[in-house]
Parts: C-alpha cells; sequence; structure tokens
C-alpha cells in the first residue's frame, strides 16, 4: 500500500526582524528644519516655542480644556496623584505596565488589585465596591490597549463612595467615544507619547482635565514648586518636556490620522485571517468608539490552538517575528506586591495574563508582512 506522505508547508523566516511595534518617524527634513529653528532659538527646554506649539496642536486635537505636557508618561501619572491629593488604598487593574501600580507605592499608596472583564480585559466594574474600605480615595482605571473602560460604571461608583476617578490611558491616544476625546473622562486621564506607543514625541505624555483649578498645582508640581523667581509654592520634582521631544511629537500629530488608518488595515487583515483559526481569539471595535489600533493583542486557547501562547511565542521568535506578553507577568504577581495577592483572587486577570499575545502592529507593516505572519502561525499551529 502505498503510504500517503503529508507535505508539511514551509515558509523562510523573515529576513530582518519584525518588532511588536516601530516608532511613528516624521518626515528627517521637516525634523532638521525644526532642529535648526531650535539651535537658532537657543531654547532647549522649560517652555519654549515648540511646547507652546505642540501644546496648542494637542488642545486642538484633543479638543481639550486643560492639558499639561510632561517628559513621560510615568510622571505625569505620579503627578496626576499628587495633585488630586490622593492617599490611602487605590483600586486599580493587575493587567497593565508596571508603571500603573508602580506609581500608587511610589506614592506610599497601596494599590488594591481587581480583576479584570474578560471580554474588554480592562478593570471588572461589577467586583469593584467589593473592594472599597474607607481608605480607599480613588479608582485608577487602564483603557488597556487603547479599548475603553466601562466609564459610566465607574463614574456611578466613583460619585456613590466619592472617590476620584483617573485614568491611565497611556495607550488611547487618539481614541474617541461617540466623537469625544476619551481624555475628556474622569478627574485626570494620562497619554503616554513613549517611542512604542501608536504616538509618540520620543518620550513623552501628557495629562488632560476638565478642571481649570487644577492647573496652578500641576504646573507647579511638573517644575520643583517654582512660582516665580521669588516663591518656591511647594515641593515638585522636574518632569518638563523639552524642545527637541515637542518638535518631534508636533511633526508626528500631523502624520498620526494616516498611521491610524494603516494600523487599522493591519487590524483588519489580523481578524480576518485569525477568524479561520481554531484556538486564537481576537478582540473587535466596538460601536461608537474610534480605535486607534495601538496593539493587537490575541489570547490562545491552549487545548484549542494545541500549543501554549509561550511556545507560540518562542517559535515565532525563530520566524524573526517579535510579538510581546503584554502584561505578563501579572503586575499582582511581581514580587514587590504578591504578598498580599492570591492569583486565585484575580482568576480572570491571571487567565489572560498566561494566554495573551501581541502580534506586530505599526504603520510599516506591509500586507504581504501580515499575510506571511499569520500564515507563519498556522503551520505553527499545524506542525505541533
Ligand atoms: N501605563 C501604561 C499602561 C503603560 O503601558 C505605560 C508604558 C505607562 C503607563 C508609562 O508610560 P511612559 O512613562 O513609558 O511614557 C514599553 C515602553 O517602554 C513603555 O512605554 C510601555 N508602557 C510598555 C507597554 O512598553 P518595553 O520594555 O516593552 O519596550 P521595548 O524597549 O522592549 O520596546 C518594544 C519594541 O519596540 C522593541 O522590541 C522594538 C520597538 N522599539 C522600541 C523602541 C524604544 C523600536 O523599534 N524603537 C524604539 O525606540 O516597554
Amino acid at each position: 500500500m502505498k503510504k500517503i506522505i503529508k507535505k508539511q508547508a514551509s515558509i523562510k523566516p523573515f529576513p530582518n526582524p519584525i518588532y511588536v511595534t516601530r516608532p511613528l518617524m516624521p518626515n528627517i527634513n521637516d525634523f532638521y528644519k525644526k532642529i535648526s529653528d531650535i539651535f537658532d532659538a537657543k531654547w532647549l527646554t522649560n517652555s519654549g516655542n515648540q511646547h507652546a506649539e505642540f501644546k496648542k496642536c494637542l488642545l486642538k486635537f484633543l479638543n481639550a480644556k486643560n492639558i499639561n505636557l510632561f517628559c513621560n508618561g510615568t510622571l505625569a501619572l505620579d503627578i496626576a496623584i499628587k495633585a488630586l491629593d490622593i492617599k490611602g488604598e487605590v483600586i486599580t487593574t493587575p493587567f497593565t505596565f508596571a508603571a500603573t501600580p508602580h506609581v500608587l507605592s511610589l506614592n506610599n499608596i497601596r494599590p488594591v488589585f481587581c480583576d479584570i472583564d474578560e471580554k474588554t480585559l480592562n478593570i471588572d466594574v461589577e467586583k469593584i465596591e467589593a473592594l472599597i474600605t474607607p481608605k480607599t480615595s480613588a479608582i485608577l482605571a487602564v483603557h488597556v490597549f487603547g479599548n475603553p473602560c466601562d466609564i459610566e460604571k465607574l463614574d456611578k461608583i466613583c460619585k456613590k463612595y466619592k472617590l476620584k476617578l483617573i485614568f491611565d490611558a497611556a495607550h488611547a491616544f487618539g481614541v474617541k467615544i461617540n466623537e469625544k476625546s476619551i481624555g475628556s473622562f474622569g478627574d485626570i486621564s494620562m497619554f503616554s507619547f513613549h517611542a512604542t506607543k501608536a504616538f509618540n514625541s520620543i518620550e513623552g505624555g501628557c495629562l488632560m482635565y476638565n478642571d481649570s483649578q487644577l492647573n496652578e498645582k500641576i504646573q507647579l508640581l511638573k517644575n520643583f514648586g517654582i512660582k516665580n523667581e521669588n516663591e518656591i509654592a511647594m515641593i515638585g520634582t522636574n518632569a518638563k518636556l523639552n524642545e527637541l521631544q515637542a518638535a518631534f511629537g508636533i511633526l508626528n500629530l500631523k502624520i498620526f490620522p494616516k498611521e491610524i488608518e494603516k494600523r487599522q488595515k493591519i487590524a483588519r487583515l489580523y481578524r480576518k485571517i485569525s477568524e479561520k483559526t481554531k484556538g486564537i481569539k481576537v478582540m473587535q471595535d466596538i460601536k461608537n468608539v474610534k480605535h486607534n489600533y495601538s496593539y493587537f493583542p490575541i489570547l490562545i486557547n491552549k487545548e484549542e490552538f494545541g500549543i501554549s501562547r509561550d511556545d507560540l511565542y518562542l517559535k515565532l521568535k525563530k520566524y524573526n517575528i517579535f510579538s510581546r506578553k503584554y502584561f505578563y507577568p501579572l503586575c499582582s504577581n511581581f514580587s514587590c506586591y504578591a504578598k498580599n495577592n492570591k492569583p486565585a483572587d484575580l482568576p480572570i486577570a491571571n487567565k489572560i495574563a498566561d494566554s495573551v499575545l501581541c502580534l506586530p502592529i505599526h504603520g510599516d507593516l506591509k500586507t504581504s508582512d501580515v499575510e506571511k505572519i499569520c500564515k507563519i502561525i498556522t503551520i505553527i499551529k499545524n506542525e505541533k
């Protein structure tokens, strides 16, 4: 009897590394011109012309009442907490980047981790009230991967218990709900402009808020507490955005809408292909939300897919594809937080952290690259 040998499809690795993201870069000649302006002005930081222009452009882009610019998102969040006088305990999500709980701890606040919602991967609003104690002063929610939290329910809980509501919107720049910027909700929202974000100013970040009375305090906290040459009004740090960062940001803001369009196309392509692959779950767009496609997370069900998330991650590397396990390890399992947090109390977050993988998504990826990545995933699945 003739033996039928099933030929295993083969495909060559990418010649160059395919990273989870690549920074959005302005036209180099436009940036030279900006550098030349900065050299002429000899004004490098401390609120120069570029800073003023960047702020103006962002206020318009975000349709914001107030914003303040920072050298990075972490210090922006730190100052948001200080500006709102947050103390004691803050309820937050464990499924986030280290910066979120660390900023609380650095302010002597205990991060109280709440489990997440399996569909949105954001804080589970149904589980928050059980965690509120007399020491709770705020909720710090994260729009993880740029997907909006249940803002309405969070707002209701905060009003009921007189808590402040802060959004870590590090991933959500450009996201809109019913045409309104995602930064317009809660007491303060923080956007990160780090190189790995959909929009960047190399490093950078901003706070967006509606209460204009916060303007002075935020500015003082960011600039050593300096009120004027003769007066230091409070203890403050140095968290200023410099002129080169601002110039980079101004130019990138002009090309950011095009970048979102390119990322949207990639997300659609990934979704189409992953729909046919058993064991892979993807997130869908939400009605009335303008997404920014800052990340493309997939969830691997080992039983259905055949191999684990970790195996897929390692095998993709052999093809020169550098996906990332954002956000593994889960913050509540870091050695600095594990003592107070049992994985059994955060079952969904632990499950998601063990199954999530972020696939490459950025404007430089070609359709053929995305198709090849999907093909490689299918090959890896079938060779198990
Ligand atoms: N809250 C949340 C929810 C956050 O996700 C973050 C930051 C923050 C707060 C704090 O905001 P910032 O203070 O950072 O503004 C990255 C970023 O450093 C971090 O900003 C980000 N979250 C986090 C999710 O990711 P790493 O350690 O994974 O980045 P890295 O250096 O491994 O870069 C990832 C890939 O990006 C590289 O493999 C290649 C590519 N890349 C990276 C850089 C920096 C480039 O192609 N060019 C580059 O210049 O943390």
